[in-house]
């Protein structure tokens, strides 16, 4: 038997993806049009000065639905494999931190795998209250309410949903989105555009970036034998 069937058969066998030959995806994501302002700066900005401490410590409300470089990079992006893995892969033991942070939620998208441990931190001097709101069935609704240093809420979703929605019902101007992924083969850009996929098995794959207002985009992708790129342009529709 050749070494390379040999490799297939025990992929096989363990059942899982990323055995065989594993390379990164890497690519960047652009935006084309103007994004929209923040919505409701005036009233964000003045119920954030109200707060006791948040209003010492908070540096205002930011556009944090649109983080764009000057040539279009686009960051808070999901990117992932939507088509062509078979088998699966167990969820990261590491598990992907939201902290609270100058009373915002940081960062403001995350992405983790069904099964992977999600730890909300309060990294502040006050009170933040931790309020779920996922849409697809299973996965559970949760509102907690997290002192300063108390420890780490952790949460874990059974199914795969977009966009999951954080809140604190404290600071109403305070969201995060956290995107839950069937698989490892995910990431978010970073405020360059760029993201990384890693150890993805040699494959024909459809890619898709998704943004939480610009919509989707979906390229496909080889990876044969080595590191493949693809890359994404999103574009805003006139209102
Ligand atoms: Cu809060």
């Amino acid at each position: 038997m050749k070494l390379n069937t040999l490799a297939a058969a025990a992929a096989v066998l363990a059942g899982s993806i990323g055995v065989v030959s594993a390379a990164d995806i890497t690519g960047k994501v652009t935006l084309k049009g103007t994004p929209p302002p923040e919505p409701n700066l005036a009233q964000k900005t003045e119920a954030i000065k109200k707060d006791i401490f948040c209003g010492k410590v908070s540096e205002g409300p930011k556009n944090r639905v649109f983080v764009v470089g000057q040539n279009g990079e686009l960051g808070q992006v999901v990117v992932k494999i939507t088509e062509g893995l078979s088998g699966s892969a167990p969820a990261a033991s590491e598990p992907v931190v939201l902290d609270q942070k100058g009373c915002e939620y940081l960062p403001y998208i995350a992405a983790v795998q069904v099964g992977q441990k999600l730890m909300v931190r309060n990294s502040d001097e006050t009170l933040h209250n931790v309020h779920s709101i996922p849409k697809v069935a299973g996965n559970k609704e949760s509102n907690k309410a997290q002192m300063a240093k108390s420890p780490d809420l952790s949460y874990t979703y059974e199914n795969a949903e977009d966009f999951l929605a954080f809140k604190c019902d404290v600071h109403p101007w305070m969201f995060a989105y956290v995107s839950v992924v069937p698989h490892p083969f995910f990431a978010v850009t970073g405020n360059d555009g760029s993201f990384t996929i890693k150890n993805v098995p040699d494959g024909k794959y459809k890619v898709e970036a998704a943004h939480r207002k610009a919509g989707k985009s979906v390229k496909e992708v080889e990876v044969k034998g080595g590191n493949a790129t693809v890359s994404f342009e999103l574009e805003l529709k006139a209102p």
